[in-house]
């Protein structure tokens, strides 16, 4: 018996500085990914989004492929400087409308656009006047937002502010390998705040439009497993879970930070700064779904030892050294894990407990699977790409995704991580996540790989064929 509600929908997703290029065509502005990225040294072998797979050129085709393949709905994001060339102010109407005729053909061809606002590519100008540090920039966001739900809100339904803020915060403020590229504790706990507050806000304004939809917030779930029984694993464990996943859904699905955490971020470095007001409106516009984007667990130890934050970008299997928090926690290898190329545990069993940690924690709250997928170097066979690996990757994690609606938790849809190789953020073009192949050699050209035909019959059987 499938377990699959009816409305169940099965998606897949990409985010626009990895698929659109067209970095400055028609008016657009540049993000800091684009201004990052130029900079040498800072992204695998140097690549950028300047023309990334083209997207913004041939969206018409992979609709086409979309449809091809039985999606039900596509979650994209809108990059904010492409709207607003300068974060707020004058409207690139060029920009408007290439995201407008994106929604019109998914649209005809049945497919339900899911749009991220916010998926990292901050316009540059507000980067110069502090970016997320500064709490104008929320006010800015939410200019934006309303934009987007005045020109897009009659034909959308589906809408998530943020993706993902322990990433772009966490890379940007203190690992330092996202832009800006600053390594304080402090200065990302207030950064965070603010897009806090900008969600908020978002999605207050959200509340006062007339659009017959819901709106959510897309976070990383990341189970974390004690390296041993041992007392300190086990405490350094709770501090992973408190750090790394309460303090980046509390604030979105309880409307309040974790208290005994807020205490001490508090004394250790006086931030949060919070305005009066700045609660109440958390606790007043939590959203309607949260959105979890789950590729692995991470098994973790107590780190008497050094911070470290080394990650593998290459591919080569275990080039990731340790990343870790002096005093606190470290994330270590799992001697009897399986492992991507890039050192990412597959461990499907986590997608059911990830779920079913949400839901005790934070009620019935409904849950879309916003990304989930498999980064890999897809082999080629007889000009086949026959990524096996993947279809096993993703027929793991539906089954454990079946399991937690089994077990009664409130899933409405799936987006495996994308529809279409794409750019990695740090990783490159090497790393391919898609259904679609992107051939560089050949003019961009798109194929359908073995994937592509075993999700569309996924789809078409509602998950009973997998
Ligand atoms: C998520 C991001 C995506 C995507 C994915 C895969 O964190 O939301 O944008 O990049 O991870 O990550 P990577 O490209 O590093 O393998």
């Amino acid at each position: 018996m499938a377990a699959f509600p009816d409305n169940f929908l099965w998606g897949a997703a990409t985010a626009a500085w990895q698929v659109e290029g067209a970095h400055d065509e028609d008016g657009k502005g540049l993000s800091i990914w684009d201004v990052f990225s130029h900079q040498p040294g800072t992204t695998y072998q140097d690549t950028n989004g300047d023309v990334a797979v083209d997207h913004y050129h041939r969206f018409r085709e992979d609709i086409a492929l979309m449809a091809e393949m039985g999606l039900q709905s596509y979650r994209f994001s809108i990059s904010w400087p492409r709207l607003l060339p300068a974060g707020r102010g004058e409207v690139n109407e060029a920009g408007v409308a290439f995201y407008s005729d994106l929604i019109d053909a998914l649209l005809a061809n049945n497919i339900e656009p899911m749009i991220t606002l916010y998926h990292w590519d901050l316009p540059q100008a507000l980067q110069d006047e502090g970016g997320w540090e500064s709490r104008a920039t929320a006010t800015a966001f939410v200019e934006y937002a309303r934009l987007c739900y005045a020109r897009y809100g009659d034909r959308v339904k589906r809408w998530a502010t943020f993706n993902e803020t322990i990433v772009f915060i966490g890379h940007g403020y203190i690992t330092g390998s996202h832009p800006p590229s600053v390594n304080n504790t402090a200065r990302a706990i207030q950064a965070c705040h603010h897009v806090f507050v900008a969600h908020a806000l978002a999605v207050q304004a959200f509340r006062n439009t007339d659009i017959q939809g819901e709106i959510g917030f897309v976070n990383v779930l990341q189970p974390h497993t004690p390296l041993t029984q041992s007392a300190e694993d086990i405490a350094a464990t709770e501090l992973a879970d408190a750090i790394h996943t309460h303090w980046f859904y509390d604030p979105i699905l309880k409307g309040a930070y974790p208290e005994e955490l807020l205490e001490q971020t508090q004394r250790l470095w006086g931030v949060p700064q919070c305005e009066p007001g700045d609660m109440a409106l958390l606790r007043d516009n939590r959203c309607d779904f949260i959105g979890l984007n789950y590729y692995r667990r991470e098994t973790v130890a107590a780190n008497p030892g050094e911070t470290s934050t080394q990650a593998n970008h290459s591919g080569e299997r275990q080039s990731a050294g340790e990343f870790g928090f002096k005093g606190l926690f470290k994330f270590v290898r799992n001697p009897q894990g399986v492992y991507t190329d890039w050192d990412w545990e597959i461990w499907p069993q986590g997608l059911t407990d990830g779920i079913m940690m949400i839901k005790a924690r934070y009620g019935d709250i409904p849950i879309y699977i916003t990304e989930n997928g498999l980064g890999a170097k897809d082999p080629i066979v007889d000009g086949e790409v026959v990524d096996d690996p993947r279809i096993d990757y993703l027929r793991m994690h539906i089954d454990a995704l079946e399991n937690a609606i089994a077990m009664g938790a409130d899933v409405r849809g799936y987006y495996p991580w994308s529809f279409i190789d794409l750019l990695s953020w740090l990783n490159g073009y090497k790393k391919q996540y898609g259904f679609v192949y992107v051939d560089h050699t050949q003019n961009l050209a798109r194929k359908r790989k073995k994937s592509y035909y075993w999700y569309q019959n996924v789809i078409a059987s509602h998950g009973e064929q997998r």
